[in-house]
Formats: C-alpha cells, structure tokens, sequence
C-alpha cells in the first residue's frame, strides 16, 4: 500500500523514491512484522487463555511435556496477520506473484485454523480427520500450482543445484509436481513443530535464504551475474520473505523455552505452504531439500520409524520419532535439541546459498 500510495509522489517529494527499492521494503516488512507480533502477542497469549484454547498433552511422549499441559496454543493467527499485514503495508500489490502467495497462506491458514479451531474450541477430539486434512492441503496446492503455471513469466523448467546446465522441463507435469514440493513442506514443518522454537528458528532461516534467492532472481545484473535465470517479478518474494522472517522472530519471542504461546496448526501448516510456494516461484524448487533440509529430517525420521515399526511389527529405530523426541528421550535438555537443530538449519542454508556460486 505504501508502494502504491507514496512512490508515485517522488516526483514532487523526492526522499519517497526510496520506496522504489526492494532492500527497503524488506528491511522495514520485516521490522513492522516483528513488532506487530512482539506488540500484539501478550494481547492474543490472554485472549487465547481466556477461550481455553490450551495444548491438550498425550502422555504416550516424553515426560517432560506434560508440564507443557494447558500452554495456549493457536499462535500462528498472530503470526499469520502479521505476514498479510505487513505484506499488504509494504509489498507490491500489483505483483501477481504477491497475490499468489497471500492467497496460499489464506487457504492453508483456514485449514490449519479450522483444524485447530475444531480440536481447541469445540474439543472435537482430534480436529480434521488426517484423511480429509490431507486432501484440502492438496487441493489448495492444486490451485495454487495452476496460477502459479499460467504466470507469463514462469516456466516449468527445474533448477537442479551445482547444475546449471541441466535443466529439465516438466510441462504440464510442474503443477503436480510443485503442489507436492507444497504440501510436503506443509506437513514436514507441522511434524518439526514439538518443541519451543524448533518449527519456526528454521522457519526465519530458510525464509532468510530465500529472500536472498529472491533478491537475486529479480536484479537483472546479479542474476545475470550469477546465472541465475531473472524473473523480474520475483524480486518481491524478498519482501514477503522478510516479512515472515520478522514475523517468526516476534512469535520466537513468546514461542521461545518455556514457551508461552504454541503456534498449532494455524501457524505450521501454512507457514511451511508458503515456504514451499516461495520455492517454487523462486526457481529453487529442489533446493528446498537443503535450505529446509531440518524438516526434511524429521520427516523422514518419521517414515522410517513408521515403516520399520508396521514391517517388524512393533520394533523401532528411534527410541521415538519425530527425531526430536529420540534425542529428548536419550536425555539431552529440550533447550540443547533445539538450538542444535537450529545450527543444522543455519549450517544447511548457507550450503544451499553456496549453491549460488557453485555450479
Ligand atoms: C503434530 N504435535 C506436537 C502444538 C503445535 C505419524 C506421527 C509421527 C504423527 C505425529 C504428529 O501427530 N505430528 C504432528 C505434532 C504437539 O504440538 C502441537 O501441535 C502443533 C503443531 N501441529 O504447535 O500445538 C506437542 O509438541 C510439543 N510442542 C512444544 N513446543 C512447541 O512450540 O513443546 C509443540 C510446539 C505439544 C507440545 O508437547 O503438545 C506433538 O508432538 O504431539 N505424532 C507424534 O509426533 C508422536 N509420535 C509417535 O507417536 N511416534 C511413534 C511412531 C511409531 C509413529 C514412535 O516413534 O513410537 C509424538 N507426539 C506425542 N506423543 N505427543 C510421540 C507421542
């Protein structure tokens, strides 16, 4: 809004050409992310205390979570209007990649929402069933795979890292293929999300590397520069990555040990759609493996320990998975599994950016 409302009158006030740059408006996306979720978050943790909405604790899990018992949960509401806000404040709205994004966090928020919003609020035991939680994350993904498709700017060719000249292309196959990159991320965060901070310290880092590629993607001359192939309508991912990497920090404030507030599925299942949907845009789809490769860990810590526990019937490789939950049980603090889990992350994206380099 402040793009469209304030640039055009540089012409007479010429300081309103900084709203012009990118790097600006990301700095300040992300700064007027944080502070709405650093400001509103006591408001929302004594609203959501007030409705009950508190975390229900299976005792099947590490002891040490029970006393996490009654710990309002729900979070990702405040985090999710902090990204539309600050995104609708500082980002282009005539990109229609913008709009694409802000519509992939409407609809995997209101599954997440209605989700936690029937499990919290009317107490139904276990919110949608799986089945049907699936299905409207994939159709969501459909959709928004099917815009992303028809942009005149996309193409459906994948970037393979360290390989700039391999570069095959999908056709119509992208759509299937991107709704899965999306709703893998969905679930792979929503599976993270089991200890104070371990969902969104990695949230803030991969949306940091992906506002690099972002960035980069939509200056002609770097992109050119680094053989990035340039979309120039990319460029405004920058501000929406920004705005989620505020976001997270504001809601890691609260959200870090002892947490104070959970974020629930209203906060993991759209916050890992977007990052899928930001992937994809950004042309660095398989990249997502590496820069969000904590979630792609505890994801496949989960599938091995499924398969392996239904094939011998009843034995494990983990002592239990989501992996977290393995090292808790060996007996490292909750506080150690997490910040080592965050320096995965870290360690992660800065290869993934290496990826800029080396190819
Ligand atoms: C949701 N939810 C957390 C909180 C958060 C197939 C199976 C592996 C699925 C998996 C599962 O259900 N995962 C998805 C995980 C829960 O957190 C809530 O859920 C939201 C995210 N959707 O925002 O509202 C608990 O996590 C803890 N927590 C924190 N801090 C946070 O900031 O401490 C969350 C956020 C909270 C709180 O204790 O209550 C969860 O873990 O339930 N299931 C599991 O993860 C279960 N694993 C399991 O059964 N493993 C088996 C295999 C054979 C399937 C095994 O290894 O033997 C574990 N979870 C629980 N008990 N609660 C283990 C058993």
């Amino acid at each position: 809004m402040l793009y469209h409302l304030l640039y055009p009158l540089h012409t007479e006030i010429s300081i309103f050409n900084i709203f012009r740059y990118i790097t600006f408006r990301t700095i300040y996306g992300s700064l007027t992310a944080f502070l709405i979720c650093l400001v509103l978050g006591p408001w929302v943790i004594r609203k959501l205390k007030k409705m009950q909405i508190g975390q229900h604790i299976q005792d099947d899990g590490p002891q040490t979570h029970l006393g996490k018992k009654g710990t309002p949960t729900m979070g990702g509401i405040l985090i999710l209007f902090s990204i539309t806000f600050s995104t609708l404040l500082w980002a282009n709205l005539a990109n229609h990649y913008v709009g694409i994004m802000l519509l992939s966090l409407f609809l995997f928020g209101s599954i997440g929402i209605i989700d936690d919003y029937l499990m919290q609020v009317k107490k139904h035991n276990k919110g949608l069933t799986a089945r049907g939680k699936f299905l409207l994350q994939v159709f969501s993904a459909l959709v928004i795979s099917w815009l992303i498709y028809r942009c005149p700017d996309f193409n459906t060719q994948l970037t393979i890292p360290f390989l700039k000249n391999i570069t095959p292309d999908l056709g119509l196959w992208y759509i299937p293929f991107a709704a899965i990159v999306i709703v893998g991320t969905s679930n792979a965060v929503n599976l993270t999300d089991g200890l104070d901070g371990l969902a969104i310290g990695p949230i803030i880092i991969a949306a940091v590397a992906y506002m690099f590629f972002g960035y980069v993607a939509g200056h002609s001359e770097i992109a050119a520069y680094l053989h990035v192939k340039h979309i120039a309508a990319c460029g405004e991912m920058a501000v929406i990555c920004g705005t989620l990497a505020g976001a997270g920090l504001g809601f890691l404030w609260f959200n870090s040990h002892p947490a104070q507030v959970f974020m629930g599925d209203s906060g993991s299942i759209p916050l890992g759609a977007i990052l899928g949907t930001v992937a994809v845009i950004t042309k660095q789809e398989i990249l997502l493996v590496v820069v969000g490769g904590l979630f792609v860990i505890e994801a496949v810590s989960v599938i091995l320990q499924v398969g392996y526990f239904k094939m011998t019937k009843g034995k494990r490789i983990f002592r239990m998975a989501p992996l977290h939950h393995h090292f808790e049980l060996k007996g490292w603090a909750e506080p150690k599994v997490i910040v080592r889990f965050w320096i995965i992350a870290v360690t992660l994206a800065l290869i993934s950016l290496s990826t800029l380099k080396i190819r």
